[in-house]
């Protein structure tokens, strides 16, 4: 143990603990900016400097140890003035344009020149006003970053697609695209972390509302719009309503108030999913002797991007069933279309998606099956679908629940699942078993696969079968194992990937709240509203079973096929 001294206040502390958590024990917050615990400790923004008795210099809190005696001050007159000087020196290269800003109001720049009462700006502005393409997915604005390394770490740690790095030198020191020269080349999987680990709005999605909008004020288009599993998450968060309160019910009023014809739910197309997924897998057992395996998910795009650029060799081995996502509008345009007796090139179809790589799947070539134009032709994402509701002055917390359209408006337990890292497994578990044994497992038979743990294992015996089963989320434990796949060290029949780490719950797209992971506080709402179904299995969705007696005939089918499945070269 070491003691020290903080403010006046004597405390013993681990050997090691740095200043920064020593002034936390003590009930003494020192504020901090580029921090992000275990993953970004630099001092890169000097915010947490603080005074220390007999040393001339200044030290950060956020990545020195304290030392036996150490006697600390975090608001002398020094460590005061040099921290508001380093905020005015960030906000010097940083365009101050908040009321603009995308994150305006939840931006800790803003927080911290706020806190520490600065209001000017006295020394003079420099700063990159530039941008890169406004057409990709994601969008850096170089003019807001300030520098913190967030993205850099969060990109290379947590989910090893290492895209930024720090360029050039001295005041032109800045944060851009390692090794190529455009961010739509370099092996970005828009998975969105470094957006939700960005400070400030230097990261951002781009904003495809006004299509939206356009198409909704079109009187020839009929606007429909499916919601992703994890959405009813958090999509209520940017409104202050609690998990119970942000019900899907009550966003779909919202939706229809915002001038959308039909909500549907994605959790319709994940038990589609599951039934082409689970029959293609249930497929492959049968000729196991020349099948690869493991086979893995294909409904996460940002996997997809990840598996593409960084194991190409793994590439044969996914399922080829389309996301939920496309598989919705493929559906929307065909069999919907036709139900409705129009023709699907009046269909606009708009999905809520809690991802950044959704947008770039819908707009994939061969995303077309039902040959109106691209299946999904607008993807949103959580935050932009809460601009986009309080743009038009709706106030969701006063709207009473509101069901979903027919159809494609019902989903199973099972497809509810999907948005939490091992829900695709779980769900495809409880088919398969079905489809092996004619008979229903119990649901919660293979809830083991359930919980944030990074890299998942279980083994399952269906019908004398072992079958062994590998869930990672986070794109750098995927690396991992399909490292460990690659050396032989590890053997599995079924794996699911999920980009985001949590599963899409902790998706990129989701509302950004600074340094907390939320995918633990969300996943349960969604093995609640699961437990809480009848429907709980993807099999037995009444809509499901229209769909393929009414119209696609039966899993793998000629017409499944054409919609429902792609391949992955290019
Ligand atoms: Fe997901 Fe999926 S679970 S990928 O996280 O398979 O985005 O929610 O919609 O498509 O269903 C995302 C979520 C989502 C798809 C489904
Ligand atoms: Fe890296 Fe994901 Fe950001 Fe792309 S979106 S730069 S992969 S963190």
């Amino acid at each position: 143990m070491v003691n020290v001294v903080i403010d006046g206040k004597h405390i013993q502390v681990q050997e090691r603990t740095t200043i920064l958590d020593a002034a936390k024990a003590a009930g003494i917050r020192i504020p901090t900016l580029c921090f992000l615990a275990g993953v970004n400790e630099i001092g890169a923004c000097r915010v947490c400097v603080v005074e220390v008795e007999g040393y001339e210099r200044l030290f950060t809190a956020c990545n020195n140890p304290v030392e036996e005696g150490m006697v600390i001050r975090t608001n002398s007159k020094k460590a005061r003035e040099a921290r508001r000087a380093n905020v005015r020196m960030i906000l010097s290269e940083h365009d101050n344009h908040c009321p603009t800003c995308v994150r305006s109001g939840n931006c800790e720049l803003q927080r911290i020149a706020n806190e520490l009462n600065i209001h000017d700006t006295p020394f003079e502005k420099h700063y990159v006003n530039r941008r890169t393409s406004p057409d990709f997915p994601l969008i850096r604005d170089f003019s807001l970053c300030i520098k913190c390394m967030r993205c850099v770490q969060v990109c290379d740690k947590i989910q090893h697609a290492n895209v930024w790095d720090v360029v050039n030198t001295g005041a032109k020191t800045t944060v851009d695209v390692a090794r190529v020269y455009r961010l739509e080349d370099a092996d970005c999987a828009l998975c969105g972390q470094c957006i939700t680990h960005c400070p400030v709005g230097a990261l951002h999605e781009r904003d495809d509302t006004q299509k939206v909008l356009d198409a909704i004020d079109d009187p020839e288009k009929i606007v429909l719009v499916q919601i992703a599993p994890a959405i009813r998450t958090a999509w209520g968060e940017e409104f202050g309503m609690k998990p119970g309160e942000a019900t899907v019910t009550r966003l779909a009023a919202a939706l229809r108030l915002v001038g959308f014809d039909y909500v549907f739910d994605t959790n319709f197309s994940a038990d589609l999913t599951i039934m082409e997924e689970g029959s293609e897998f249930v497929e492959r057992l049968k000729h196991r002797d020349h099948e690869k395996f493991p086979m893995f998910t294909s409904c996460c795009p940002g996997w997809i991007r990840f598996v593409k650029s960084h194991w190409p060799q793994f590439v044969g081995q996914l399922s080829s069933a389309k996301s939920p996502q496309q598989m919705f509008g493929a559906v929307a345009k065909s069999w919907y279309a036709q139900t409705l007796g129009v023709d699907p090139s009046r269909i606009f179809s708009v999905s809520i998606m809690p991802c950044l790589a959704k947008k770039a799947e819908c707009a994939l070539p061969g995303m077309d099956g039902a040959g109106a134009g691209q299946d999904v032709d607008v993807a949103l994402t959580t935050r932009e679908v809460s601009r986009l509701i309080r743009s038009l002055q709706i106030q969701p917390q006063d709207l009473e629940d509101e069901e979903l359209d027919m159809p494609l408006g019902v989903g199973s337990g099972a497809g509810a699942i999907f948005g939490a890292t091992g829900g695709v497994m779980e769900a495809a578990l409880r088919s398969a078993f079905f489809l092996v044994t004619g008979k229903n497992p119990e649901p919660d038979a293979f809830k083991s696969v359930r919980g944030m743990d990074g890299w998942k294992e279980a083994t399952f015996d269906i019908a004398g079968t072992a079958l062994k089963v590998a869930v990672v989320n986070g794109l750098g434990n995927a690396d991992k194992l399909l490292a460990a796949l690659d050396r032989g060290d590890v053997r599995y029949d079924f794996v699911e990937v999920m980009a985001c780490p949590g599963g899409c719950v902790g998706g990129g797209g989701q509302p950004i709240h600074d340094r907390v992971e939320m995918a633990p506080q969300r996943a349960p709402t969604l093995y609640d509203i699961d437990r809480g179904m009848e429907l709980r299995f993807s099999h037995e969705n009444p809509s499901i079973l229209a769909c393929y007696k009414q119209f696609l005939g039966a899993p793998l089918s000629e017409k499944a096929h054409h919609l429902l499945h792609t391949t992955y070269h290019g």
